[in-house]
């Protein structure tokens, strides 16, 4: 069904059409620099017309149609979506370079969220509340409507299964702009949108450039709500842009988890998670666990594993099933990492491995570089407060829960913890203390459809999957009667 997909045009109103004021680009596989498909993106009078069908598609069949009815098509797709994982994960790693090996784990899952989200499409209760003898109080709830979703590169499938789920679980009819990097898979989620049989209009793709496409789709009056997973500086301008509309906004943003490991650990077990974490989809994943603090006494056993398992780490070209780690998604985000290698040398940080791009002749072009190790960092130095979103792992000492709780809270994020120890009533005590949205004790970034995700501080607002996550696209009606017909 996806292997001989074109990408080059939008999906609106169920229909494929030509962009009106975007065109046609060249979408650039990160392996090689070069591009590697033709990619529709839209302009402001192609969001116009998206928002004109996500209103119609709102005001029309969708949100009258029975939640079970609702349900029964979303169960559709899902099971349509599941057969066509392996095409879907070879078209996202070739948009964002991400190693094929994950691509899979994670698309194979994202059926689940859509079913999940369905299993709850038609169990929306409100509640009836005791108010007095003389009235019937009770609340229903309401889709939020029309809701702009803007995703990112790092995982465009997955944020767009966190959004679209729960979105149409509720009745929203959605229109998804898609990070100018990576498009491709978006498009193709639209076909099976398409083939599933949705109702023309409740689901819309166009890609587009964020300040051009997005802050439109941001400013629009016809959209009720913004859910945006990205950086927290585009989230402020979002909030700028969307002031006047007074719409609702989630967002899920950036993140600097911190993995506490003491020495009762099981140390093996937490470097597994550690090292896995620190280099997954490359770096480019808000909860991977880019600061490691070590309480002294192992300290220099972490180093040491850290140095030797980031020299064992096979990178390559994102479609070879032996890879581990692709090339950075695009050019900005290599010279980001790069740049805050040298940032942490200038700091006074210990480089114990990687730091550079590779350029090995099968590299040649791409966006590579070495898994990387910084020992020895301060917890107030750059490498340690900022966002890098590369292959670039901390390592920080600590002596005693107390500097742990310190170091790990001193961010202005709040998405993700980790803690490693034996000790249980260390674990509580020292979770119950960590300003995060999600803490994890020896285990590390398991999720499930079920389970809320979102982050405190500057990590976001609200929380994707859940309960929690369909509430956020969800209006409460109050509806008070009287019994006898007087006003009281
Ligand atoms: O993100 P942006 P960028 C972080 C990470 C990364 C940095 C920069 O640290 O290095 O952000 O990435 C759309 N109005 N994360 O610049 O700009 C854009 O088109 C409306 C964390 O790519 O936030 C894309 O669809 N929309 C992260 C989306 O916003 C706008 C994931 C995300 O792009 C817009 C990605 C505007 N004015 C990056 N400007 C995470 N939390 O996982 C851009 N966009």
């Amino acid at each position: 069904m996806l292997s001989d997909f074109r990408f080059d045009r939008l999906f609106i109103n169920g229909e494929w059409v030509a962009p009106l004021d975007g065109g046609v680009r060249g979408s650039i596989y990160p392996a090689t620099g070069q591009p590697w498909g033709d990619v529709a993106y839209g302009g402001k009078s192609d969001i116009d017309r998206a928002v004109a069908a996500a209103r119609a598609a709102f005001d029309g069949p969708w949100r009258r149609m029975p939640g079970w009815e609702r349900a029964a098509i979303l169960r559709r797709f899902a099971d349509l979506y599941a057969t066509q994982v392996e095409a879907l994960a070879r078209i996202e790693s070739r948009d964002n370079g991400r190693a094929i090996r994950e691509s899979r784990g994670d698309i194979g899952l994202h059926a689940q969220y859509y079913h999940w989200f369905a299993s709850l499409a038609d169990k929306l209760s409100g509640r009836t509340i005791p108010m007095d003898d003389s009235v019937h109080a009770f609340t229903t709830r309401l889709p939020v409507g029309v809701v702009g979703t803007i995703t990112p590169w790092n995982v465009p499938l997955m944020a767009a299964a966190w959004k679209l789920g729960p979105a149409l679980a509720a009745g929203c009819t959605v229109v998804l702009k898609p990070a100018e990097q990576t498009p491709a898979s978006s498009l193709a989620l639209a076909r099976l949108f398409d083939a599933a049989g949705f109702p023309p209009g409740v689901v819309n793709v166009v890609p587009g450039d964020g300040p051009v496409a997005g802050a439109h789709l941001v400013a629009h009056q016809g959209v009720d709500k913004i859910a945006f997973t990205g950086e927290g500086a585009t989230a402020k301008n979002i909030l700028k842009t969307g002031a006047d509309t007074l719409k609702r906004f989630s967002f899920e943003l950036g993140g600097k988890a911190p993995h506490v490991i003491f020495a009762d650990a099981d140390i093996e077990q937490a470097l597994n998670a550690a090292t896995g974490s620190a280099w997954a989809l490359c770096g480019q994943s808000c909860a991977l666990g880019s600061r490691i603090l070590v309480e002294r006494p192992i300290y220099d056993r972490v180093v040491e594993a850290f140095r030797e398992r980031a020299s064992r780490v096979r990178v390559g070209m994102p479609l070879d099933p032996a890879t581990h780690m692709g090339p950075q998604a695009h050019q900005q985000q290599l010279d980001k990492t790069l740049s805050y290698v040298d940032i942490g040398r200038q700091e006074g940080a210990e480089l114990v491995a990687g730091g550079s791009r590779l350029t090995a002749p099968d590299l040649a072009g791409g966006y590579f570089v070495e898994p990387t190790v910084f020992a020895g960092v301060a917890p107030t130095m750059r490498i340690a407060q900022e966002e890098i979103f590369g292959p670039v792992a901390a390592i920080i000492p600590f002596d005693g829960e107390d500097e742990a709780v310190s170091i790990a809270n001193g961010t202005p994020y709040g998405l993700a913890a980790g803690l490693w120890t034996s000790d249980t009533g260390r674990a509580h005590r020292v979770a119950n203390r960590i300003e995060a949205g999600m803490v994890w004790v020896n285990t590390y970034r398991y999720i499930r459809w079920s389970t809320p995700y979102g982050g405190v501080k500057t990590s976001g607002w609200g929380r994707e999957n859940g309960i929690e996550a369909l509430d956020s696209y969800l209006e409460t009606r109050t509806t008070i009667i009287s019994t006898t017909g007087r006003f009281a």
